[in-house]
């Protein structure tokens, strides 16, 4: 190849790789249909080349006139070089092969080259220039008619092949030497007469043998005076031929087969439609098919070139296509591999531009060749850019959708900590509807955004359905972690108020009137009988209470029926084992001991009037003791078994607990403890779960108290006569003896003796009035009351001296400061109790 012209065919007769550079050179293939091949024919030494590079002003070597030495053999390809011809504009694009073959006289060894670049000459031009003399016009056994004999024969076998396709193509007769004589007009006939004889006399296929030359070839004729005599003239006429290079269309058609067309002699009609990218491509297969002695198929050759040039054209739109969608596909699989999924921003519109672009560069190159390769080939392109968009988009909305859900859920349990630090004060059920109705705006605007209009598969309606399908079940999850913590929150409650109340039941059974166990508030109860009774009361009440906060909290978080039910049961399983704790807590050792000593002492020194009794030796300290003490005893039986005294039978716990609902799940039960009774399977009686005293511990009990009864009851008795105990006659002897000294010391002293007198006149005036009793009673009372207050003192600072305590194993005091149901679970001393309002 040169800037000039370019080899198709060199003199070995193999293809010119290089032909698809030159059309670039020449910018011929992105001209798309915009060109015009045409071919020259004619013996050798015709002026072929002279006219080609007169008419296209190319270079195509010519045979010196003086050495007449032939030029080299094969198929030449150049461009036109002019723009105008005689003032007008030629067609674009005209490229014009030259062919070089071998003197027809000499036909013989080479008539083989001659017949195959006549082949592919006919199969890619749309016109054919025949250069002839004007004295062989009329020769019809003539070396150009052998020639013509020959295209005629490829012509129909190219027919063949494809009825309906092959284009038309238009014999161009080039009349060298016209001298003028003959006019153009009888030259004209002659040559359509021997055309006519020549195609009558070839041998046609099957099926053909009716086919008229005119249904095949169009025919033009010029004549042009001789080169060296007439040279101006021969200038300016090929000028006026040149003009007639440019695109014409048909008007009708003449009696004689001259087509009669309006503008130049380039029809529509004779163009092979194959675009100018894929010119070289189609030019070598036709040639390896012709030179490899191969039936000719055109369609078969177009169908080819149509999948190598659609094959070509996508890959070279999809590397446009990879290099704005690559960064995205590796964005994702960068974030996937590192197990964090990223939402790629702008990617729906990003992608479909993509998208839109690649498709659009394929449609402008790739339309152009064979319609089903196309189409195929665009279906083919289609599903590859869309399978890389699926998988993009798929990543894409699981990104979305996993980074929707974590923000769902967050979003609810920050708003459920706010809500709660703020005392609580939120609703669940509005939280939830409200950030579900954020995200799955969210993600629809996601999924949108990446739908392409008149594309079924970016239309993501099941993946939407599922986000929110998954935001219903993280929202249930949700709500029942919130029921969960609504449980805990109530069952707290339930504990610190069983914790007052049944602690105030308790120390109920010590409290006197006034006695030193005695509660600052509550009033003793008329009998201790109904100690169950009452505590079943105060314990169905707090429940009641609670259960019906909890169900209208849980309702509020639009908690289901079975949810709220299942809360509930759970609620006054939990309750019960509470009550239980705190009874246990009740009669721990130290504690019931304390509380019937307390009991007994309330009615050992209290009487009936809640006075307290000053011991005489008369009084029937024994039997009131006895009374008290029995008394106090039955209450160890009483407390031993939680019987209501009502129907003289435990409560219905099994009934106050219920049927366990079908709604519980494993997890429901996993924190509960075994209630006995309800659960059967657990091995334990309902008898046991009402049992608070084991037998062992309620003689031990016994025991125990009436040794403390015992030691009061010994202490009363040493009161009583401990100030009376008699003095033997004796004494008073020996008293006198050995005091007579001074018994006469005291008598002589006049100050001394007025003083006895004074003293023995009071004591017996007090007698004589009868208030020497009362008198001695009230001192008697008086030191009682001070070795009460010392007890008193004594008692309060055991009370608040750890130390103390721990020395006794003494348990605390329920009405001091730091009593066991004023602590919380942890022993921290509770500064506020809950209300069931807060919760
Ligand atoms: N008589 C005559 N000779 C010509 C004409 N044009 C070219 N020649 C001569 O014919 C010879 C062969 O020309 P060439 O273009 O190489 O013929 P080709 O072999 O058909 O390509 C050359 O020596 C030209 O000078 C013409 O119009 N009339
Ligand atoms: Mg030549």
């Amino acid at each position: 190849m040169n800037g000039h012209f370019s080899a198709v065919i060199d003199e070995e007769k193999e293809f010119n790789r290089n032909l698809n550079d030159y059309l670039q050179t020449m910018h011929v293939a992105e001209a798309g249909f915009n060109y015009h091949l045409i071919s020259v024919f004619g013996s050798q030494s015709t002026g072929k080349s002279t006219l080609l590079n007169h008419l296209f002003g190319t270079t195509f070597s010519v045979m010196s006139e003086t050495e007449r030495r032939q030029t080299t053999k094969g198929i030449w390809l150049s461009k036109n070089k002019r723009e105008t011809s005689a003032g007008t504009q030629m067609a674009d694009n005209i490229l014009v092969m030259d062919v070089e073959g071998t003197d027809g006289r000499e036909r013989g060894e080479d008539q083989d080259f001659e017949r195959k670049s006549a082949l592919f000459a006919l199969a890619t031009s749309e016109v054919l220039l025949v250069n002839i003399w004007e004295h062989q016009v009329g020769l019809y056994q003539g070396a150009n008619m052998g020639l013509l004999k020959t295209v005629f024969e490829v012509n129909l076998q190219l027919f063949l092949k494809d009825k309906n396709s092959t284009p038309r193509s238009l014999l161009f007769f080039v009349i060298r030497d016209h001298i003028g004589v003959t006019p153009l007009s009888a030259l004209q006939n002659t040559l359509v007469q021997d055309l006519t004889k020549i195609w009558s006399s070839i041998s046609k296929p099957e099926g053909l043998e009716q086919s008229r030359i005119e249904d095949y070839f169009d025919f033009g004729f010029a004549a042009l005076p001789h080169k060296i005599l007439q040279g101006e003239k021969f200038e300016s006429e090929v000028a006026l031929l040149g003009a007639r290079f440019t695109t014409g269309h048909r008007v009708g058609k003449g009696d004689d087969g001259v087509a009669e067309t309006e503008g130049g002699i380039l029809l529509p009609e004779y163009h092979r439609r194959i675009p100018a990218d894929g010119l070289s491509v189609y030019t070598e297969g036709i040639w390896d098919q012709i030179v490899n002695n191969k039936d000719l198929d055109l369609p078969t050759q177009q169908e080819l070139l149509a999948q190598f040039r659609c094959d070509e054209i996508s890959r070279e739109v999809l590397v446009a296509f990879d290099l704005l969608l690559t960064p995205l596909e590796e964005q994702q699989a960068q974030a996937s591999k590192l197990g964090k999924a990223i939402v790629l921003p702008d990617l729906g519109a990003t992608a479909s531009q993509a998208r839109e672009k690649c498709f659009r560069a394929f449609e402008v190159q790739a339309s152009r060749y064979h319609k089903g390769v196309y189409s195929r080939k665009k279906q083919e392109l289609e599903s590859k850019v869309d399978g890389r968009l699926k998988a993009l988009y798929q990543g894409q909305i699981a990104a979305a959708h996993k980074a929707g859900v974590a923000a769902f859920s967050e979003a609810v349990a920050n708003k459920v900590k706010a809500g709660q630090k703020a005392g609580g004060a939120y609703e669940f059920a509005e939280i939830v509807s409200n950030e579900k109705k954020k995200t799955t705006e969210i993600f629809k605007a996601e999924v949108d955004s990446l739908a392409i209009e008149g594309v079924e598969w970016t239309n993501f309606v099941s993946q939407n359905q599922l986000f929110e399908t998954e935001l219903d079940e993280v929202s249930s999850k949700l709500r029942k972690d919130e029921i969960r913590r609504l449980a805990t929150r109530v069952e707290r409650w339930v504990k610190s108020r069983l914790g007052d109340a049944v602690g105030l039941e308790f120390n109920k059974l010590g409290s006197g009137r006034g006695g030193s166990g005695a509660p600052e508030e509550g009033q003793k109860p008329a009998t201790e009988k109904d100690l169950w009774d009452r505590i079943w009361k105060v314990f169905t009440g707090i429940v009641s209470e609670a259960e019906t906060r909890f169900a209208d909290r849980a309702k509020s978080f639009d908690a289901s029926d079975s949810e709220v039910e299942v809360g509930l049961w759970r609620l006054r399983r939990k309750s019960w084992t509470a009550l239980r704790e705190k009874i246990e807590e009740e009669v721990m050792e130290g504690n019931i001991l304390l509380k019937l000593r307390e009991n007994f002492e309330d009615k050992f020194r209290y009487d009936d009037a809640g006075v307290p009794r000053i011991w005489r030796p008369t009084d029937d300290i024994e039997g009131i003791y006895t009374k008290a003490r029995e008394s106090t005893l039955t209450l160890i039986p009483l407390l031993s078994k939680f019987k209501l005294l009502s129907n003289n039978a435990s409560p219905d716990l099994i009934g106050f607990i219920g049927v366990q609902p079908s709604g519980v799940e494993a997890g429901d039960e996993e924190d509960l403890a075994p209630i006995g009774g309800v659960d059967e399977e657990e091995g334990k009686s309902l008898e046991e779960e009402m049992t608070v005293l084991s037998e062992n511990k309620r003689q031990d009990l016994v025991v125990r108290f009436k040794k403390t009864a015992d030691g009061v009851y010994v202490e009363a008795k040493r009161s009583a006569i401990g100030g009376m105990t008699q003095v033997p006659w004796y004494f008073y002897v020996l008293l006198l003896v050995l005091g007579w000294n001074e018994i006469w010391m005291v008598l002589r002293n006049p100050l001394m003796f007025i003083l006895l007198i004074l003293l023995g006149g009071g004591t017996y005036t007090a007698w004589y009035l009868n208030l020497l009793g009362p008198m001695m009673q009230m001192g008697n009372a008086a030191v009682n009351q001070g070795m009460d207050i010392a007890k008193q003192q004594l008692r309060e600072f055991v009370a608040n001296s750890d130390t103390a305590r721990q020395a006794l194993a003494m348990p605390a005091r329920q009405d001091s400061d730091i009593s066991m149901d004023t602590l919380d679970n942890r022993g921290k001393k509770k500064t506020e109790s809950e209300s069931l309002e807060d919760i």
